[in-house]
């Protein structure tokens, strides 16, 4: 009676042992017939119940059986495990034959190509390159460079004031701080931190709150100095026209108009023959021809005393350009706020 059973638990093993796929599988079918509560375990447990002569015979026979399960479950296991290896391995294969992923090619943002360009040309002629913080003490943007504390420049239309005064819990030092509204305060830095002669500019970000169509409340400025004994207006002129014909091209008219900035005495505005319509005359140059592209001037006598520089031994010239305003005359774009919307339609043309 107990060999049959042994022989059809056997034969019931092989068979479903034959149609295992996975591991999954073996061990269900491992539990089933090995498992605590599995076929074989609760036979052994059964033997007790056997008549007395029974019971050797019965027991040899179910642990043999619970052997050769043992086995054949490890080696289905190796067979299994192999040809999961074999499918994962094919699955993970690379086929070389495959054309490659096209990575479409990115490219600097325009405004930071001019600024780059521009920089470029300047450290050609010996200048160096100086920056300095975004957030600035109201001394370094405003006291030392000769604005006074009624210039329009210092109301609260064109600065952000980090603690804006009367917003509470504000003292005299905190309505200091200001975001710089032009990169000067890098040159005041630059300046007191070394003695002439130098020459350098300051590229960077700037942050005026006057918001318009034509006017967006961070830009990019780049600066520039020279000072030392004999730096004269002459000098100013050479430089900065040399600057504009690298810029926009040898042929390119360049004059000086008079103008005035607190920092600079005598001052002069730089400008270029109407690029757009060939100094004819028309919208963008407003009819006159010409094209305002830089500020400038010989360093006031007052901004060298705030750096502590001997005003009757050096004299310097100083020059201020906006980065997106010349990236849209050299592009012939019309608008400033595409260059910070970011739609790659546009971005992408440069
Ligand atoms: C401009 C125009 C004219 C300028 C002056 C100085 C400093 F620090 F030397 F006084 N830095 N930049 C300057 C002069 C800037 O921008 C339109």
């Amino acid at each position: 009676m107990m060999s049959i059973d042994i022989s059809n638990l056997k034969d019931g093993f092989l068979k479903e042992a034959s149609q295992v796929k996975s591991t999954r599988e073996l061990n269900k079918l491992k539990a089933k017939f090995l498992g605590k509560k599995g076929i074989v375990t609760e036979g052994l447990k059964g033997l007790s119940r056997l008549p007395k002569e029974e019971r050797p015979a019965a027991g040899k026979a179910l642990n043999e059986l619970k052997r050769f399960i043992e086995s054949e479950v490890k080696n289905l296991q190796k067979q299994l495990e192999a040809e999961e290896a074999k499918r994962k391995l094919s699955s993970e294969s690379v086929d070389i034959t495959l054309p490659g992923r096209f990575i479409p090619p990115g490219n600097l943002h325009p405004v930071t190509q001019v600024m780059e360009e521009i920089v470029d040309i300047f450290v050609t002629m010996g200048f160096g390159v100086e920056e300095g913080p975004e957030v600035e003490l109201d001394y370094y943007n405003f006291e030392a460079l000769n604005i006074p504390k009624d210039h329009p420049a210092r109301e609260m239309q064109d600065t952000f004031y980090v603690n804006p005064p009367g917003t509470g819990g504000d003292t005299v030092r905190e309505s200091d701080i200001v975001l710089r509204t032009h990169t000067s305060p890098v040159q005041i830095r630059g300046m007191k931190k070394r003695r002439p002669p130098l020459r350098f500019i300051a590229p960077g970000k700037v942050y005026r709150c006057d918001a318009d169509v034509s006017h967006t409340p961070m830009f990019h400025q780049i600066e520039g100095l020279m000072v030392g004994e004999d730096i004269t207006f002459s000098h100013l002129k050479g430089v900065l026209e040399l600057f504009v014909h690298r810029l926009f091209g040898p042929g390119t008219p360049v004059r000086f108009r008079p103008s005035y900035f607190p920092f600079t005495e005598p001052s002069t505005e730089v400008d270029i023959g109407c690029i757009l319509c060939g100094a004819r005359g028309c919208r963008v140059c407003k009819g006159t021809g010409w094209l305002e592209v830089l500020g400038a001037g010989m360093v006031h006598p007052r901004v060298f005393e705030a750096v502590g520089y001997d005003t009757e031994r050096y004299t310097g010239f100083a020059f201020g350009m906006g980065v997106e305003r010349l990236t849209m005359l050299k592009y012939k774009i019309d608008d400033i706020r595409l260059f910070f919307e970011n739609d790659l339609r546009f971005l992408r043309q440069f």
